[in-house]
C-alpha cells in the first residue's frame, strides 16, 4: 500500500489521474489531492467519498510515495526535485524534465526497464510521443523501421480544460449566429477550423511539440530512426489521431503489420475498411488502448507502411501511462532511487 499525491488534481489530466486510480483498484493508503490557491479548500470526488484540495508547498510530500504530477512544466521544475529529496517517486507528465539523460522516459509496453533506473523523478511522454511509439515498437522489432513521417490532428484537451471550454464556446456562437468569444488559450478561433501550430515555433521553423515527438522516440524506442513530425491542432475535444508513414529496412505486409499489432500490448487493430471499420476520437474517447487501422503499402518506397493512430490523449497519451508507470514501479520493486538501491547493496 503506498501513499499517493496528485500534483494539479483539478485539471483536465489531474482528474483522469484521479478517475484511472479508481477504476484500476490502484493500492493507495492515502491520497493527497493538491492544487493552486484557486482551487485549495474546494473538493473532488474520489473512490467514493469528497476529498479536499490542499494548497501545494514544499512541505507537501513529506508522507507521500508517489506523486503523480500535471500542474505544468514551471510547477514540477519547481517541485519534482523537492519531492524527490524527501523520498518520493515523481511520475511527471509535464515536459520539464524528458530530455534529462537522468531522468527514464517511460511508456510501460515498450521500455519498462529503462524505469528501474529512476533517481526520483520519471518522465511521462508527450500524448502524441506514446500513442505512436506504442504502435511503431512492436513493427520496429520486427521489421526495423529506418524512418517516420507524421502527422497528428490533436485534441483541444491536450490543452487543458480551459482550451475545452474556450472552443466549446465558440461553437455554440457560432451555430447560434452569435460573435465569437475571442480566442484566448488558441491563438486563432479553434471552433470550425485546423491550426498548423502547437505550442512555440523554434529557429528551426518546427514546432515544440513536432520536436518533442522527434527527440523522444528517439530517447524512447531508437536514435537511429528518422522522424519528422507536423502537429495540428483540430476541432476535437478528446482523442489524437496520427497518420503515419513508415519506412523499413525488411518488408511487412499489410497481413503482417496487422497480425504483429493484434498481438501487441495496449494495441488494438480496427482495420476493415470495406465495413467502415476504421479508428475515430469519439471511439478512442475514454478507453485504454492505441487503435490501429488503415493500414496499407506505400508503394512509392522499398518497404513502406501507410497507419493511421487513434488514442485518447488524457488517458493513455497522459493519466493512463502515468499510473502504469506508479503499477509497474510497485509490482517490480522499484520504488526506491536505484543510486540509493546501489549504495545498500554495494
Ligand atoms: O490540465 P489543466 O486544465 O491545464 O490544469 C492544470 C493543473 O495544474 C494545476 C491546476 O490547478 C490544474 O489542476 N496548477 C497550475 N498551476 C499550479 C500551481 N502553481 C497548479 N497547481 C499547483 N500550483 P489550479 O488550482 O491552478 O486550477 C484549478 C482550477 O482553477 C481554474 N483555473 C485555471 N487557470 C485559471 C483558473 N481560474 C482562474 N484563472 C485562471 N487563469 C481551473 O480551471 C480549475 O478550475 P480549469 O481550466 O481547470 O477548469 C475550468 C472549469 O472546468 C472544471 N473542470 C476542469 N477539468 C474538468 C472540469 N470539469 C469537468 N471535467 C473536467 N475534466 C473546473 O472545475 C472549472 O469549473
Ligand atoms: O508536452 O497542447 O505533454 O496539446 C501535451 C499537450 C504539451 C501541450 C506535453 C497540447 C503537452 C500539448
Amino acid at each position: 500500500m503506498v501513499r499517493v499525491a496528485v500534483m494539479g488534481a483539478t485539471g483536465a489530466v489531474g482528474r483522469e489521474m484521479l478517475l484511472t486510480l479508481e477504476q484500476r483498484h490502484f493500492p493507495y493508503s492515502s491520497i493527497k489531492l493538491l492544487a493552486s490557491e484557486r482551487s485549495a479548500g474546494t473538493t473532488l470526488l474520489f473512490d467514493g467519498a469528497m476529498r479536499p484540495v490542499e494548497l501545494l508547498t514544499e512541505k507537501s510530500f513529506d508522507d507521500v510515495d508517489i506523486v503523480l504530477a500535471s500542474a505544468g512544466a514551471s510547477v514540477s521544475k519547481q517541485f519534482a526535485p523537492i519531492a524527490a529529496k524527501a523520498g518520493a517517486v515523481v511520475i511527471d507528465n509535464t515536459s520539464a524534465f524528458r530530455m534529462d539523460p537522468d531522468v527514464p522516459l517511460v511508456v510501460p509496453e515498450v521500455n519498462a526497464e529503462a524505469a528501474q533506473g529512476h533517481n526520483g523523478i520519471i518522465a511521462n511522454p508527450n500524448c502524441s510521443t506514446i500513442q505512436m511509439v506504442v504502435a511503431l515498437a512492436p513493427l520496429h522489432h520486427a521489421a526495423g523501421i529506418k524512418r517516420i513521417v507524421v502527422s497528428t490532428y490533436q485534441a483541444t484537451s491536450g490543452a487543458g480544460a480551459s482550451a475545452m471550454a474556450e472552443m466549446a464556446a465558440q461553437s455554440k456562437a457560432q451555430l447560434n449566429g452569435e460573435p465569437l468569444p475571442p480566442a484566448k488559450k488558441f491563438r486563432y478561433t479553434m471552433a470550425f477550423n485546423c491550426l498548423p501550430q502547437i505550442d512555440v515555433f523554434l529557429d528551426n521553423g518546427y514546432t515544440k511539440e513536432e520536436m518533442k515527438m522527434i527527440n523522444e522516440t528517439h530517447k524512447i524506442l531508437d536514435p537511429e530512426i528518422r522522424v519528422t513530425a507536423t502537429t495540428v491542432r483540430v476541432p476535437v475535444f478528446r482523442g489524437h489521431s496520427e497518420s503515419v508513414n513508415i519506412e523499413t529496412k525488411k518488408k511487412l505486409t499489410v497481413a503482417d503489420a496487422q497480425a504483429i499489432l493484434a498481438k501487441a500490448p495496449g494495441c488494438v487493430v480496427l482495420d476493415d475498411p470495406a465495413n467502415g471499420i476504421y479508428p475515430m476520437p469519439i471511439y478512442a474517447e475514454g478507453r485504454d488502448a492505441t487503435y490501429i487501422g488503415r493500414i496499407r503499402e506505400d508503394d512509392t518506397v522499398a518497404n513502406g507502411l501507410n497507419l493511421w493512430i487513434v488514442s485518447d490523449n488524457l488517458r493513455k497519451g497522459a493519466a493512463l501511462n502515468a499510473v502504469q508507470i506508479a503499477e509497474l514501479l510497485l509490482e517490480r520493486g522499484w520504488l526506491k532511487p536505484s543510486a540509493e538501491v546501489q549504495t545498500t547493496e554495494g
